[in-house]
């Protein structure tokens, strides 16, 4: 209401000044016409009685005159007459006529236009008229009208142009406001509407937005606010958390109680393996599976994976669902069985063979088949069906995990139209020249882009991804929201950096780093004080395992006192073993292993221990406890979690950690000395100065690591994509609500 009388007000004002200015125009106007009126009744009159005075005149009786003249001044207007025989002649008049009025100042009523006499008995009219007298050439005529009407009526319409302004104003004020008002609410409503999110939502041609096409600038500035601001809050949210299974349940039972969630991945979380007439329950050192689980088990919800161990089918029910953790049941594996033609083409074929080094720039070239690829398409449908079959409601929140599932995401959404797909892209994404090469490229873009967030873990991926959708199809890429349109749906493109699990599990670092130092140490047939290195790592090319080897071989070069003073550890869990890459590799690291230990194995303990074989988690541990440095040198790697898991293992505060800068997580840690695993010199060097730095050096740099790892752990990485899949889904709540509304 304030605001319209800040309107009206002036409105008002301005009115009644115009008013002002405007009624003495009005009044000139009117008291001119009104002159001229008179005039004419002047001379009606004048020449009505010229005969009949005349006459009298002529008879000379001068009171017949004056009575002549009296009755005609009985005329209400009419005020007084007079005649004048010349200029020089007394005037016969009425006795009204004024004083001022003689015949010898005749002339200048004549001259005058508005022939007005302002007279002590108000405002006259004179006119002077001649006759037409043969006896008295010069014979003039005044008639004076009495003015005071006019005077009166002039007043009345100076009040009548001010009362028909105001008027006209209060009608414009209310015009005025009646639309402001219509307007500013439908606005308001606009605004918030836009501000809880339900505008941002609408599809074009419906909705506010449309039906106000000058909001759209408004509305893309203030979306682009919202989202600045939601996600200021929620770092600030998240800032605020101290990240733990638990803070992660109760996040989870806020933000998505009764929430349908579904986990998709290659890998299963527990694997059911038979061992003579027990089965045994194997839980397969995952960063994926550690990251997920409590997620699953707030959530209880389902987890969609390949059955691979050798008596999973024996647990099953049948809908082929067991119920785990097997202690204390919280969520259900769903297990999706697969022909060995199957794993043979989808996994070890196009995922392993084809995908794999399509995204590792690690020079082993890519192999593309088309009988994989039938497979690969194959298996995404299968699990698609398994998604589609087992989501409770229309709009289920799916995580897809991983390369192996690049079609899945599209798969499920032309099932699922509703559904928030959040896609987990574990390994890098290269640029658009190196991804192009593969024969199916636009088809594994076009599935990922069925999700609603595709997530990887350095933002450099994630700009590789979008210069590959902009290059190779016809989407529209927002690169200040980092966001993908393609056929009508929005893919957000968001970085979320894996991590591990803070602090680590009581069980893996129990055991006191003296005691981890000895008993490794003793294992190993190392002397006490004798210097240690670790990697750990699957027996994989692209972890940089040979390059690894070529750095200890050139630091025993160049600091030959370390022969048979320091040893490298390499711990290489088989890996793909069924591929001929990789069978290739093994041969070519264990070869490179015999020829440095022969070179420099003289006496004492071999610069290289390699022990390919898989490990138990607790002896990974050890080993990371026991060691005065880890040496992680892969080529091309995601993030990398043994580098993590190192910093986790330290609570000692020592040990040194030697990184490649080709790893996602060099971007995170650059406490760690950054190496190119490429440059033999450099990473000599590198382990020369880990050798040799001092304890409090290491101690610094350790405690940075530390603090970053802990406040930046998995169950981050896993409450930062389920808050963004909550807000995604509150959004389509509002969105669902506001289309009911409009229908
Ligand atoms: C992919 C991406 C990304 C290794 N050997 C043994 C063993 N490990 C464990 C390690 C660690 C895990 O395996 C390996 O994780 P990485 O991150 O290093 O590498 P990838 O397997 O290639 O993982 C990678 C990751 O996905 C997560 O997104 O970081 O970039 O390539 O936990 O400790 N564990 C046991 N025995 C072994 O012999 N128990």
């Amino acid at each position: 209401m304030r605001l319209s009388l800040r309107f009206v007000l002036p409105l008002m004002l301005i009115l009644a000044g115009i008013a002002y200015a405007v009624a003495p125009l009005v009044d000139r106007l009117t008291l001119n016409w009104f002159v001229r009126d008179l005039d004419i009744r002047a001379s009606l009159i004048a020449n009505t009685i010229q005969e009949p005075l005349q006459e009298r005149l002529s008879a000379g009786n001068k009171a017949k005159i004056g009575d002549f003249f009296a009755r005609i001044t009985q005329d209400e207007r009419l005020y007084a007459v007079g005649y004048c025989a010349s200029p020089t002649g007394k005037v016969l008049a009425s006795r009204s006529l004024p004083q001022e009025i003689n015949c010898a100042g005749l002339d200048r009523w004549e001259v005058t236009t508005d022939h007005l006499l302002q007279s002590t008995q108000g405002p006259l009219h004179v006119a002077v008229k001649a006759m037409s007298s043969e006896a008295a050439p010069g014979a003039r005529l005044v008639l004076v009208h009495d003015m005071s009407f006019v005077t009166r009526r002039s007043e009345e319409t100076k009040r009548y142009v001010f009362y028909l302004f105001m008027g006209l104003a209060a009608v414009v004020s209310l015009i005025t406001v009646i639309i402001a008002q219509l307007s500013w609410r439908g606005w308001m409503a606009g605004m918030r509407a836009l501000l809880r999110g339900e505008g941002l939502l609408r599809q074009p041609g419906a909705g506010m937005q449309s039906n106000l096409p000058e909001f759209k600038p408004i509305a893309r500035d203030l979306q682009r606010l919202i989202q600045e601001l939601e996600f200021d809050s929620r770092t600030r949210d998240e800032d605020q958390i101290t990240w733990t299974p638990e803070s992660l349940r109760a996040i989870l039972r806020g933000e998505l109680r009764g929430e349908d969630v579904i986990v998709v991945s290659n890998r299963e979380p527990y694997i059911h393996q038979r061992r003579g007439d027990r089965i045994e329950v194997q839980r397969p050192a995952s960063g994926l599976v550690t990251a997920l689980e409590p997620i699953m088990r707030a959530c209880s919800g389902t987890w969609i994976a390949h059955g691979s161990g050798s008596a999973d089918h024996e647990v099953v029910d049948r809908h082929d669902r067991v119920a785990v953790p097997p202690d204390n049941p919280a969520y259900q594996i769903l297990r999706v069985w697969l022909s060995a033609e199957e794993e043979a083409g989808y996994y070890y074929g196009f995922a392993n063979e084809g995908v794999w080094p399509l995204c590792h720039i690690a020079h082993v070239r890519p192999t593309f088949r088309s009988g994989d690829w039938a497979q690969y398409v194959a298996v995404n449908r299968k699990f698609a069906k398994a998604v589609a079959g087992e989501a409770k409601t229309r709009n289920p929140i799916v995580l897809v995990q991983d390369y192996h599932f690049a079609l899945l995401p599209n798969m499920i959404r032309e099932q699922l139209p509703d559904a928030i797909i959040i896609t987990f892209w574990h390994i890098p994404w290269p640029n658009p020249e190196s991804f192009a090469i593969c024969p199916w490229r636009d088809e594994l873009i076009a599935g990922l882009l069925g999700s609603s967030i595709l997530g990887f873990h350095t933002q450099f991926h994630c700009n590789n991804f979008v210069d590959t959708v902009d290059r190779f199809l016809e989407a529209r890429v927002d690169r200040d929201s980092f966001t993908v349109s393609f056929r009508g749906k929005r893919t957000a493109v968001r970085r979320y950096p894996i991590s591990i699990a803070w602090p680590p599990e009581k069980e893996l670092v129990e055991k006191s780093v003296s005691d981890c130092r000895v008993g490794i140490r003793q294992i190993n047939d190392l002397p006490p004080e004798h210097k240690l290195g670790i990697g750990v790592d699957r027996l994989d090319y692209t972890k940089g395992i040979i390059e690894r080897f070529r750095a200890i071989e050139r630091l025993l070069e160049l600091n030959p006192q370390w022969v048979g003073r320091f040893s490298f550890i390499q711990v290489a869990a088989p890996t793909r073993a069924g591929i001929e890459e990789y069978q290739h590799h093994e041969a070519q690291v264990r070869a490179m292993a015999t020829r440095i230990n022969g070179r420099f194995h003289r006496q004492g303990p071999p610069p290289i221990v390699l022990r390919v074989e898989h490990h138990e988690p607790r002896e990974v541990y050890e080993y990371f406890r026991a060691a005065d440095l880890c040496f992680v040198s892969s080529l091309h790697d995601g993030m990398n979690l043994v580098a993590k898991e190192f910093v986790s293992a330290r609570d000692d505060e020592h040990g040194v950690l030697i990184l490649s800068q080709f790893t996602g997580a060099a971007r995170e840690l650059p406490e760690a000395l950054i190496v190119n695993p490429y440059d033999a010199d450099q990473c000599a060097a590198a382990l020369q100065l880990s050798l040799t730095m001092p304890p409090e050096a290491q101690r610094d740099r350790m405690r940075l690591m530390r603090g970053l790892v802990a406040e930046f752990n998995v169950f981050r990485w896993a409450g930062r994509m389920l808050l963004d899949a909550a807000a995604m889904r509150r959004r389509s709540h509002l969105l669902d609500k506001s289309n009911r509304r409009d229908t």
